[in-house]
Parts: C-alpha cells; sequence; structure tokens
C-alpha cells in the first residue's frame, strides 16, 4: 500500500496537508489502513482550531445527530434503544496467541478478534465522511499527557471529545519532533442507522481492545462510553500503559476540599454507578477539577494527581435545583450542552427526578413522539428519559471549576475515597489507619448494592474493585499490587471510606448534602486537626467536631441520636463483608499477601470488639 496515495485519493488538499504536517508514519499508517478498510467517500482532517470544532459540531446538526434546542449551544443527542449504556458483553481484549489474561475479564484470541472486526468495518463509512481528530488525555506538553488519534464517521463523538478533552494537533506535532513514540488510536464506525440517525444493528455491536497495538476498535454502537475513544476505551490501554511504566490510571473524580483559612487539599474518589460520585465531586462551596478519570504520578518525590477529561459526561437524573445548583444553571442558560437521550417537550429538556412535573408526550430514545405508558421494542414499559441519560459540558462553563484543572505538573493528592453503596453495613465515613489498610479493606472491598428501582432483587451487593472492574486490563492481584507498591517510600495520601446510603426502616439515615461534612471532616483529618475513634474497621469521626461542622457547613443540628444511627459499629454485618471478600479473593489467583493479612486483621480486631461490647455497639461505647 502506497500511503501518501491511498490519503490523497480521499482527502482535499487542506486535510492532507493537516496530516502530512504532523510528519508522523505511524498516524499516516493508520489512518490509510482505515481508509482501506471502511472505504469513505472523503477524508476530513482537524486541526486544534476553534472552526475545525465549530465545523464537527454544525456537522452532528446537519447529519442529525444532534439536534439544536431553543436555548443557543444545546442539542440533544439520542442513541438507539438497545444502546443506552456501555456493554460489557461484547467488550473484549483482544490476546495474542500464548497469552492469557485473567479469567475474568473478557477476551478473544487477537488474530481472530482483528478478522471479525474487520468485517465489521469493511466498507462501514461508504457514503460517509471519516473524521480524523488528535485529542490527549491529561494536560498537553506534561509528563501525564498521552496524544489520541481519533478516527470515526460520527460528528457527535468528536464535537463530544471537543468538549471532553484538550485539543491534540499540536502535541502530536510537538511529540513527533523528537522521532517516534506511543499514542492510543481510536477507530469507531456507526454501523447501520434509522431514520432517527441512531445504530440499527445491535447485535453485531463489538468493542475490542487491542492492547498490543494501543488501539480499540467499536462498531455499531453510539453511546459515548463505548464510542469516545478517550473515555473508558482509553482507561483500560491506559491501565495497562501505567502498569509498565509505573503510575496509576484511575476512575476517580478529582475535587479540592477549602478548609480554614484558604487552604486547598485536593481529593480524589472512586465510586461505582449511582454512589454519589459527581455528586461528591460538585458539593457546594468546594472546587471541581473533573469527576470520572484521574491519572496518579509522582513528580518530584510528591504524589500528584492529573484530571485526564475537560469536562464532564454526567448522568442527569436525579439533577434538581437543590441537590446540583452548579450543573443546574449550566442546563438551563446558554452555553453549550449536549443532553442525551432525555425527553424533549416543546423544545425543553426534561429527565427523571428533576424536582418538576415531566409532561406525558414527547421526543425521547424510544420514539419522536412518545406518550407514558408506551411500550418499548423489548415489551418493557418506557420510561420519559432513560436513567442513563446524560449531558455533556465543558469544565471551562462551571463556576466551581478548580482555577489550576488543567497543572501540567498536576495537582498534589491529600486523600483518596472510595464510596460504596450499602444499606447496613459500613458508617457514612471512615479513615484508614494506612495505605495497606485503605486500599486493601476499602478500595478491594468497594461493594454497590443494586437498588429495588433497577433490578426488582434489592440489596444484590457487586463488588467493584476501586470501581474500576470494569476497565481492568489485567489480574485484580496485580492491578492490586500496583496500587499497594505506589509511591510506596513517600508520603501517601491519606485513605478513606465513605457510605451515603445507611438505612433504616427502608429510610435513608442521612441527606443528600450530608456529604459536604465528610469532606470537611477528611480535610480536617488529613491536616491533623480533627480528632478521630478507633473502630476496629478504620477510624471514624467525633460526636463534637460533627456537630460543629453540620452547623458551619449546612447549619444544622446534629443531634446525638443521628450520630448513634449513623456510626453504630454493625460487628455482623461488617464480618458477613469480609465472609464475603474472602469468599471472592480466594477465586483470584494472585492475591497480593498483603491483602489476605489486613482481612485477617480486620476480622481480628471486629471480633475483638464484638466480644469486649457486642454487636452493635454505640459509636460512645467505643
Ligand atoms: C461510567 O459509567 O462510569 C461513566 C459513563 O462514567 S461511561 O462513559 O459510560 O463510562
Ligand atoms: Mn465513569
Amino acid at each position: 500500500m502506497d500511503i501518501q496515495s491511498v490519503l490523497k485519493g480521499k482527502m482535499d488538499k487542506a486535510s492532507l496537508q493537516k496530516l502530512n504536517a504532523l510528519k508522523n508514519q505511524d498516524v499516516n499508517a493508520f489512518v490509510a489502513r482505515a481508509i482501506e478498510l471502511c472505504t469513505p467517500d472523503r477524508v476530513w482532517v482537524g486541526t486544534d482550531a476553534d472552526e475545525d470544532a465549530a465545523y464537527c459540531r454544525q456537522l452532528a446538526i446537519d447529519n442529525k445527530e444532534e439536534i439544536p434546542l431553543p436555548t443557543a449551544g444545546h442539542t440533544v443527542h439520542f442513541d438507539g434503544y438497545y444502546d443506552q449504556g456501555r456493554n460489557p458483553e461484547v467488550t473484549k481484549y483482544l490476546v495474542p496467541k500464548g497469552e492469557t489474561l485473567d479469567p475474568k475479564l473478557k477476551q478473544l484470541e487477537r488474530q481472530q478478534g482483528l478478522s471479525e472486526m474487520e468485517q465489521l468495518q469493511r466498507g462501514a463509512y461508504k457514503g460517509r465522511t471519516m473524521l480524523v481528530r488528535f485529542f490527549c488525555l491529561g494536560p498537553v506538553n506534561s509528563v501525564f499527557a498521552i496524544p489520541c488519534l481519533q478516527i470515526t464517521d460520527s460528528a457527535y463523538v468528536v464535537h463530544s471529545e471537543d468538549m471532553l478533552y484538550r485539543k491534540g494537533y499540536e502535541e502530536f506535532k510537538r511529540q513527533s519532533a523528537c522521532g517516534p513514540f506511543e499514542f492510543f488510536k481510536f477507530l469507531h464506525c456507526t454501523g447501520e442507522v434509522t431514520e432517527r440517525m441512531t445504530c440499527k444493528d445491535h447485535e453485531h455491536n463489538r468493542v475490542y481492545i487491542d492492547y498490543v497495538d494501543n488501539a480499540v476498535y467499536s462498531v455499531n454502537t453510539q453511546y459515548a462510553g463505548n464510542t469516545v475513544g478517550l473515555k473508558k476505551l482509553s482507561l483500560r490501554l491506559a491501565i495497562r500503559k501505567a502498569d509498565r511504566e509505573g503510575w496509576l490510571a484511575e476512575h476517580m473524580f478529582i475535587m479540592r476540599a477549602n478548609g480554614p483559612e484558604g487552604r486547598k487539599t485536593y481529593l480524589c474518589g472512586a465510586y461505582p454507578s449511582a454512589c454519589g460520585k459527581t455528586s461528591t465531586a460538585m458539593i457546594p462551596g468546594e472546587n471541581i477539577v473533573g469527576d470520572d478519570l484521574a491519572y496518579f504520578r509522582v513528580i518530584n518525590g510528591e504524589f500528584r494527581t492529573a484530571n485526564v477529561e475537560a469536562g464532564i459526561f454526567g448522568i442527569i437524573q436525579d439533577v434538581t435545583a437543590h441537590s446540583d445548583p452548579v450543573i443546574w444553571n449550566v442546563l438551563h442558560n446558554e452555553g453549550e450542552v449536549i443532553f442525551g437521550n432525555v425527553l424533549v417537550h416543546n423544545g425543553r429538556p426534561y429527565w427523571l427526578g428533576m424536582g418538576e412535573d415531566i409532561p406525558d408526550t414527547g421526543m425521547n430514545h424510544v420514539s419522536t413522539t412518545w406518550t407514558r405508558g408506551m411500550i418499548g421494542p423489548d415489551g418493557e414499559e418506557t420510561t420519559p428519559s432513560h436513567k442513563n441519560a446524560r449531558y455533556t459540558v465543558r469544565l471551562n462553563n462551571l463556576d466551581n471549576r478548580d482555577p489550576d484543572w488543567d497543572n501540567p505538573a498536576g495537582l498534589p493528592v491529600g486523600g483518596i475515597i472510595y464510596g460504596g453503596r450499602e444499606s447496613d453495613t459500613d458508617v457514612p465515613v471512615r479513615e484508614a489507619y494506612t495505605w495497606e489498610h485503605g486500599i486493601c479493606t476499602m478500595g478491594a472491598m468497594l461493594e454497590s448494592e443494586t437498588t429495588a428501582a433497577t433490578t426488582g432483587a434489592q440489596g444484590v451487593r457487586k463488588w467493584n474493585v476501586m470501581s474500576n472492574m470494569d476497565f481492568l486490563s489485567m489480574s485484580v492481584g496485580k492491578y492490586l499490587r500496583n496500587n499497594l507498591e505506589f509511591a510506596k517510600h513517600l508520603k501517601r495520601p491519606k485513605v478513606f471510606g465513605t457510605n451515603y446510603f445507611l438505612r433504616k426502616d427502608g429510610k435513608y439515615l442521612n441527606g443528600m448534602l450530608d456529604k459536604a461534612v465528610w469532606v470537611k471532616w477528611m480535610e480536617l483529618r488529613i491536616h491533623g486537626e480533627a480528632e478521630a475513634l478507633d473502630a476496629a474497621c478504620g477510624l471514624i469521626p467525633k460526636y463534637d467536631d460533627l456537630q460543629r461542622l453540620f452547623q458551619q457547613v449546612l447549619s444544622m443540628d446534629y443531634t446525638e441520636r443521628n450520630y448513634v444511627e449513623q456510626f453504630t459499629i454493625r460487628i455482623p454485618e461488617l464480618l458477613a463483608k469480609l465472609d464475603r471478600m474472602e469468599k471472592i479473593y480466594a477465586t483470584v489467583a494472585d492475591t497480593p499477601k498483603v491483602m489476605k493479612d489486613e482481612m485477617a486483621a480486620q476480622r481480628q480486631r471486629l471480633e475483638a470488639l464484638r466480644a469486649a461490647k457486642g454487636d452493635h455497639i454505640s459509636p460512645f461505647n467505643l
């Protein structure tokens, strides 16, 4: 294949010039191969120019992947009925012959997977324009930066990337000038579409991760979690790159907690879906850095983090004026926003749990003429908006962003939070004794209960290591070991566990905003300015501190009764959790010894406390 003539055959002069200005043979080869395989009518190449981003946004509107709404800058995008979330069933690693990945990961022999994928990609761009864009994971011109090449036939995908990531064309140029370098490659094909421009061929939806070549291929899907290369597709590649290079790629938000006298303390948090992740990152009075992906590196002897992204692809359900005022304002004012899979009625977007009446008719992911009670193609009654309906916004449009969010040197990490969802086990906030105790008993034992709303069977607990289980591209044991050993000889952040979902008689024991208090307490603990009680599962707050903080942060009385209900140490439940985890880790071939030791020590402490004080112990009795 003569690469230049393949490129020339499909590009106008301007695009060819943009591509060749990078002087990168690896980029040219990947683009040429995509042209040969997907046979687009034409190829368009974008740079970091604002006009190129504007072109992609307009293209998304012109080809009806996005529909403009009356508020300036707002559009809505719909995904197919069966394309409303990540699809772990068809997301697989391509493994070279003779290699195997952990049996817990979905995998396929590499050549077989590539051939299957090529069949699906062949001719997929016929009659369409192939879009070639360059973005960057993490800040540009920084040790964190990972340049990425995105190829897609979806203008919605690159429009989303323009909002969610740093531009990377100049970064490619900069790095290409120093010879070959590693970059991530994403090739996405929308596949056949309906008249609404949503994917038709759900049966052949595939997402294949070719880690040997730092490439991810996805077909027959449009949902951003399967198509926006820099989001979860990149995380799986980044976890392996981090392993090779001695850093960490995590599924975490980054926020700035504001301490006394202007002190800035950065916290990172891993929470499975629906455990309060974005709302913690967006607590009123604190500052957001990022809400989904964080890289950790040691820089000049310091544990530092950078936000991988530059925007938010957030769940819109339950966003209300009261609970999420900053997001609410962005969603109700002029400015660039993509709504995904909401209900649109008279040009206004509506979503479940928005705290307003939702119309009985409108346009949504089910139909352009949806009516309440409408039955979906699967025979199920449909909802006005999907429960995974989303908004896409730029960080730069949020008033509460930390001005330092894009620092190329990253930000120092004061604390790491692992947030689960349990109705009856862990206290709302606790601090680990040590890094190892935190990684093992909080991160590695993270669980999220399904709610009655989603499954019918309530309280089914799902194990989700560091909330990264869906994205692990190596064994659980190796990933844990990397976490345990990271920054071993340095001052490491304090580790905390949270649980906002304790219940009594079916009712939540905590208010939505209580997390604002837990964050202030963690901030003080990081600086040695609050005391704590040893609760056998970690260190918990003292009543006096919480009473003062509830008053200070929320102007609320915090009663002794609240404290006792929320911070009672529930030993049988905590032991049952340990039982579950010991069973799970018995199936992990390479569980680190430290993990086994931490579980055993936790059991011993809990049993000793039970022997001394009984099953359920008031925090006043510790
Ligand atoms: C998540 O599910 O963790 C998300 C959304 O952040 S997705 O892009 O689908 O991964
Ligand atoms: Mn996520």
